[in-house]
């Protein structure tokens, strides 16, 4: 299965492409920004232009993935739903079509007729991105398009997108907020028992390019599955970071009680906050912080599917944060991590695919447990 990973590749760039088109041209980073006020309501006009980027990034993975393993096609599923209302109310199902102008013309349905900015975005979706080098070639890996699902998250951390602050990364260090937040996720698991076994992070917007050519971004991949755990990212362990305390990432509306909890654990200045689901726990992958701490149900299973796998081929993983205060933290048995396949039935819409009990997402398991221990009683 390297010819789907190298296809989530090429799809995640082709993703952040669309992305960074939708903030460089003017014409649809008008609309992206547009906040939609009094007046406006009432024009015939697409009601939120962002999520008409996400639905479009997701529909073009969704096809493009669909038309290659068509036994997938029906399990490709994502945060947005493709219909889309325009101003008038009138329902558009945006689907991928067979050529660039169709898909302009239909986009511009929802666009209130915007051939400029519907040409752009057709454009983005149809083109052909630059090759992605990933070294995935001659792995193999024991999986069948027919027993697997994906999980797509179009741009994760959608505010930090639309307000776009430039941050200086520095390297080895973790920016709490910017664009470089923002993430394409991919991530594929098992329909029988939801395991998640391949996953993509694509971050549209790393660096600048220095001769002016506009942004770059970086990607990630990471299997696990059976005895194959396989990750572009190098266990952070071996460098000089393994010799740190311990540092816990954090939502900063995170509840007080359990900073303080986690304040007493790893000492206040190691409890760093950033904005991103998916960003927070890539900053585990990469050894920036050594968990991501989550007491609330706010992430959903298209935010964490991609980053897990990454987490599990090295060792660590994403347990549900309240079915591991009920255990005891013996052996690293998996019990409590987080699956893909099964929705919470009691529930609508997006909360059917929540993570409900929180999360904890870490490298080192016996870390994972002190941390568990420190929150028992607490949360
Ligand atoms: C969001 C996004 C938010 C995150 C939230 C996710 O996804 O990643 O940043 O909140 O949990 O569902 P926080 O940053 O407080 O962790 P999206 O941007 O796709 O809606
Ligand atoms: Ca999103
Ligand atoms: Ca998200």
């Amino acid at each position: 299965m390297a010819d789907l990973l190298g296809l989530l590749l090429q799809v995640a760039e082709k993703a952040a492409n669309v992305a960074r088109v939708c903030r460089q041209e003017a014409p649809l980073f008008q609309l992206l920004v547009q906040e939609k006020t009094g007046d406006d309501k009432n024009k015939k006009f697409v009601q939120d232009f962002k999520t008409l980027a996400d639905v479009v990034i997701q529909e073009m993975i969704r096809h493009d993935v669909g038309t290659q393993f068509p036994e997938m096609a029906d399990f490709i599923r994502g945060e947005e739903s493709n219909k889309f209302e325009n101003g008038l109310g009138e329902s558009v199902t945006i689907t991928v079509c067979r050529t660039e102008e169709e898909t302009a013309a239909l986009l511009a349905t929802v666009l209130d007729g915007d051939q400029t900015a519907a040409s752009l975005l057709a454009r983005a979706i149809h083109q052909d991105p630059a090759t992605i080098d990933a070294s995935t070639e001659g792995l193999t890996f024991p999986l069948t398009p027919s027993e697997l699902g994906i999980w797509i998250d179009p741009i994760d951390a959608t505010s930090q997108y639309i307000e776009g602050r430039e941050e200086e990364l520095v390297e080895g260090h973790l920016s709490p907020s910017g664009l470089h937040c923002a993430l394409v996720l991919i991530g594929v698991y098992l329909r029988s028992t939801g395991e998640p076994v391949m996953g993509v992070i694509n971050q549209p917007f790393n660096h600048k390019d220095l001769a002016g050519g506009g942004w770059r971004g970086r990607h990630f991949w990471g299997v696990s599955c059976g005895s194959i755990n396989v990750c572009s990212v190098s266990h952070p362990k071996d460098g000089p970071e393994g010799k740190r305390g311990l540092s816990v990432v954090l939502s900063s509306s995170e509840k007080q009680v359990v900073k303080e909890a986690l304040s007493t654990l790893c000492g206040p200045e190691r409890l760093i906050y950033a904005s991103g689901a998916g960003y927070k726990i890539l900053c585990v992958i990469l050894g920036l912080a050594d968990a991501y701490v989550l007491s609330e149900g706010s992430t959903f299973k298209w935010d964490s599917c991609a980053p897990h796998v990454l987490l599990r081929a090295l060792g660590g993983g994403v347990v549900d944060l309240s079915k591991s205060l009920l255990s005891n933290c013996g052996s690293q048995d998996h019990m409590a991590e987080l699956t893909y396949h099964q929705p919470h039935p009691e529930c609508k819409g997006a909360d059917r695919w929540a993570n409900h009990g929180g999360l904890v997402a870490y490298q080192d398991f016996s870390q994972l447990c002190s941390i568990i221990k420190t929150l028992k009683g607490k949360v």
